[in-house]
């Protein structure tokens, strides 16, 4: 639970250890969407990863799950100010998605149903860090959620975690996708207040 003290101005100011610096915890889920919700279906849903020799890596809905569900729980954080704590998720770790993959390119652009993208460095979503999500609280995500799946990154600002994600092309350099390139931070790392550059 969040502990609240007043601060100056009489906003709430909040001192859970787990909230980053300028946010302030919800209740509710918010939903942020620079465009229309698209309705994607499972079956018609796949994921991809292409590398830099050209080969491009596909899944299915089965496919995709078949690589090994696992729970997690996490906070999440928005640019915008809120966060959400204590957040029940299941998903796929991006580790099992790249099992396969060859690649000596270090960056990644994702790119969502609906034209969205977002860019990270590979070494961010191995390890643990990453998830292709299908549920949260304990529901399948849905459409405004980024249903049936979303990129999970809960430790870099909530922008990173695309809606409706259908795929990762691999990347010799940084670049900007869709939030970046109007000037959010490349990397956007909650706990060092990277919102903008
Ligand atoms: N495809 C897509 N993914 C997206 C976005 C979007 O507009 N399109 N918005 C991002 C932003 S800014 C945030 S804060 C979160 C919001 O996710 P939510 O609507 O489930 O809270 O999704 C991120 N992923
Ligand atoms: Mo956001």
């Amino acid at each position: 639970m969040a502990t609240f003290t007043r601060g100056f101005g009489g906003r709430r100011r909040d001192v859970d250890p787990r909230v980053p610096p300028g946010q302030t915890t919800v209740a509710d889920w918010p939903v942020l969407s620079a465009s229309g919700t698209p309705i994607i279906e499972p079956e018609e849903w796949q994921f991809s990863v292409r590398t830099e020799t050209g080969a491009v890596h596909e899944w299915s809905w089965d496919e995709v799950r078949a690589l090994g569900i696992e729970d997690i729980r996490t906070d999440i954080h928005c640019v915008t100010h809120w966060s959400k704590l204590d957040m029940g998720w299941r998903g796929v770790p991006l580790d099992a998605v790249f099992a396969d993959v060859e690649t000596s390119f270090d960056h990644l652009m994702v790119h969502s149903y609906g034209g969205y993208t977002t860019n990270l460095p590979l070494a961010e979503v191995l390890d643990g860090k990453a998830w292709i999500a299908f549920e949260a609280e304990g529901e399948p995500l849905s459409p405004e959620h980024g249903g049936p799946a979303r990129l999970l990154v809960p430790h870099l600002y909530f922008w990173k975690s695309a809606k409706w994600v259908r795929g990762i092309t691999m990347q010799a350099n940084d670049e900007p996708g869709f939030w970046e390139n109007a000037g959010y931070h490349l990397h956007g790392d909650p706990w060092k207040e990277e919102r903008y550059w």
